[in-house]
């Protein structure tokens, strides 16, 4: 195995092809528009199939039979609702409300759609992804009145709400001999399950069904509980404690979902889960034992900046507070930070913080005080002193479309503690420094803008005991580059332009057969190896890539044919703890 140095990338974000963007995940949609970042729009394969009615016919509208109605809405909520919004309001894109499509009429909404424009549209007739029938089709439905997909309240939250082992028939005490803090939770996409893999054997211990597209884990205070969520919005919750680990509650807290989280306060340890949804837009708070769903919360309501009221605030990142019994809701389209007080159930009191619109994702810096969150589609990190329960900063990246992940933590030789993150848009990391007291005059700036292998990165980490920053590219569209992380020395960031190992893991692991991409760098709880899942189509070969933090050098590659799309991976500790 070779390691290559190189200097700075000048491979700054190329086009992402659409055949690229198809061999990320079989249910990820065409690219929209023609770079990274538009690519990882949000895809609502879970509305899409919900069945709808054509809204009340007004005169003059359009012939659609129900049958071409609901195909169209399928395409609307797996290609388009992601920029424009649920009910087409607009979001990142424009709206497409009928006082806007009306106007326009149909033949020029069907060449639009056939030709696409140069501000973006892509040309969804002429490239072949949708049939003239589909075009056709798709230009009389936005002529109608968009179907409104269900609400989803208390009762449809009990209704699917199961507890499968009540706690009183849970273990008392740790029935297996698993090293459950050294445990690897990962998100096995395609599949709908996670597989728990230990961290010093690498063997499977066991794979557990979860949701549809199952999306993130997060872990209980204690370490006992690991919850999942997919993306049609259910919850599970699995007990390490089990001689076998399983799920002993599931819920489905709404339609489509992303984010959940657990209390972490002292006292409040594993009392409380918290699950964000999509849509319909609104947040749960849960019985940390039973998942019983304790208080709804909607997210409607009015921007910040504009203050004019949006229908359908998506649920982005949750985090949960170690300062205060709190948990911070990052709510998209309104650019607010709801910081959810949940010491009295019956008494919820938010505070609710103008931060900036588009609010994704996000992580704390290494004192675990501030929450520092990317603004992506507006290029900022909003910080919050989650002591003080205040704004402190708004700081330009000075990159395109920043996306953190949790971000990293590192030990800057010259500006002391910073944390970092990559961008989807191009080649850049920002490090912004974090340490008001010991090194306030590089506080919530950006302190140094490096340079890595290329755009498409969705993920930086390091470790408190690495001298290591890993940089993923995992939606860069040149297969090496995708394939390969770049990696910092930390103790050399002081110099003018620091230069960065490249790892190429997928040659590492062995996989000729289809375009794997590297994605999210792990450490185990030591902090000695990190691993990054080597993420190819559901029907080819993938992987798992363990890396010596110390030599760079690979230590193990797991490979089982149960790993199908393997991607997000959470150490229990690593992440009950904030370590990253
Ligand atoms: Fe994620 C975190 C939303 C696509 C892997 N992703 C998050 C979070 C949000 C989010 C809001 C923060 C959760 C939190 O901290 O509470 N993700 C979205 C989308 O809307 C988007 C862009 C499109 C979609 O339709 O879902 C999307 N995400 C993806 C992927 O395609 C990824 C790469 C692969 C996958 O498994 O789906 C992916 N997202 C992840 C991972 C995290 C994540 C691994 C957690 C990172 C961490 O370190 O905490």
């Amino acid at each position: 195995m070779s390691l290559s140095i190189l200097t700075r990338s000048v491979a700054v974000s190329a086009l992402l092809s659409l055949s690229a963007t198809l061999a990320l995940a079989q249910d990820k949609p065409a690219d929209h528009g023609d770079d990274a970042s538009a690519a990882y729009q949000p895809s609502l394969t879970t509305l899409g199939q919900i069945q709808v009615e054509i809204p009340g016919r007004k005169p003059g509208d359009p012939v659609m039979t129900p049958s071409e109605y609901q195909d169209s809405n399928t395409i609307y909520f797996q290609r388009c609702a992601g920029c424009h919004g649920v009910l087409r309001k607009g979001a990142t894109g424009k709206a497409l409300t009928t006082d806007i499509t009306r106007p326009n009429g149909f033949e020029y909404l069907r060449d639009f759609i056939t030709y696409g424009s140069p501000a973006g549209m892509p040309n969804w007739g002429t490239s072949g992804d949708m049939t003239e029938e589909q075009v056709d089709a798709m230009a009389r439905y936005l002529l109608l009145e968009p179907a409104v997909p269900p609400e989803w309240g208390m009762a449809e939250m009990r209704d699917s709400w199961k507890v499968i082992v009540a706690p009183e028939d849970r273990p008392t005490e740790k029935m297996n001999d698993i090293d459950i803090d050294n445990l690897f939770s990962v998100t096995l996409r395609d599949a709908g399950e996670i597989a728990l893999i230990d961290g010093a054997s690498y063997e499977i211990k066991t794979i557990i069904e979860t949701g549809y597209a199952v999306h993130i884990s997060r872990i209980s205070a204690s370490g006992r509980y690991l919850f999942v969520i997919g993306r049609d919005a259910k919850v599970v919750m699995i007990d390490l404690w089990m001689e076998t680990p399983g799920p002993v509650a599931e819920i489905k807290v709404g339609s489509e979902a992303r984010s959940v989280e657990t209390s972490k306060f002292k006292g409040y340890e594993d009392k409380y889960a918290i699950a964000g949804a999509y849509w319909p837009p609104q947040f749960v708070i849960m019985d940390g034992d039973t998942l019983e769903p304790l208080r709804i919360k909607s997210t409607r309501g009015m921007t910040y900046d504009e203050q004019d009221f949006h229908p359908e605030p998506r649920v982005a990142a949750i985090l949960g507070s170690h300062y205060k019994p709190e948990f911070l809701v990052n709510v998209k389209e309104t650019g607010k930070i709801m910081m959810v007080d949940y010491s009295d159930m019956d008494a919820l009191k938010i505070t609710e913080i103008n931060a900036e619109r588009f609010l994704h994702d996000g992580g704390l810096d290494s004192t675990q005080r501030y929450f520092l969150t990317a603004a992506n589609a507006r290029g900022k990190i909003v910080v919050i002193d989650t002591k003080e329960s205040k704004k402190v900063a708004v700081i330009e990246t000075e990159g395109e479309t920043p996306h953190p992940g949790r971000g990293a933590n590192i030990n800057h030789p010259t500006y002391g503690p910073v944390w970092a993150t990559s961008h989807l848009g191009d080649d850049t990391v920002a490090l912004i420094g974090t340490d008001p007291e010991g090194n306030p005059d590089h506080a919530w700036k950006m302190v140094q803008q490096l340079y890595a292998l290329g755009g498409g990165s969705l993920f930086v980490k390091s470790h408190p005991t690495s001298n290591h920053l890993y940089v993923d590219a995992t939606l860069n569209p040149d297969a090496e580059t995708s394939g390969s992380v770049a990696v910092f020395k930390i103790d050399e960031l002081g110099q003018e332009e620091p230069e960065y190992t490249v790892l190429p893991l997928v040659e590492w692991a062995g996989i000729a057969e289809g375009q794997p991409r590297v994605v999210q760098g792990e450490f185990n709880q030591a902090g000695n190896e990190i691993w990054f899942s080597i993420w190819n189509a559901a029907d080819l070969e993938s992987a798992i890539v363990v890396v010596d933090d110390k030599t760079l050098e690979m230590k193990h590659v797991i490979k089982d044919e149960r790993l199908v799309t393997p991607t997000g991976k959470f150490n229990v500790f690593n992440t009950r703890a904030d370590v990253y």
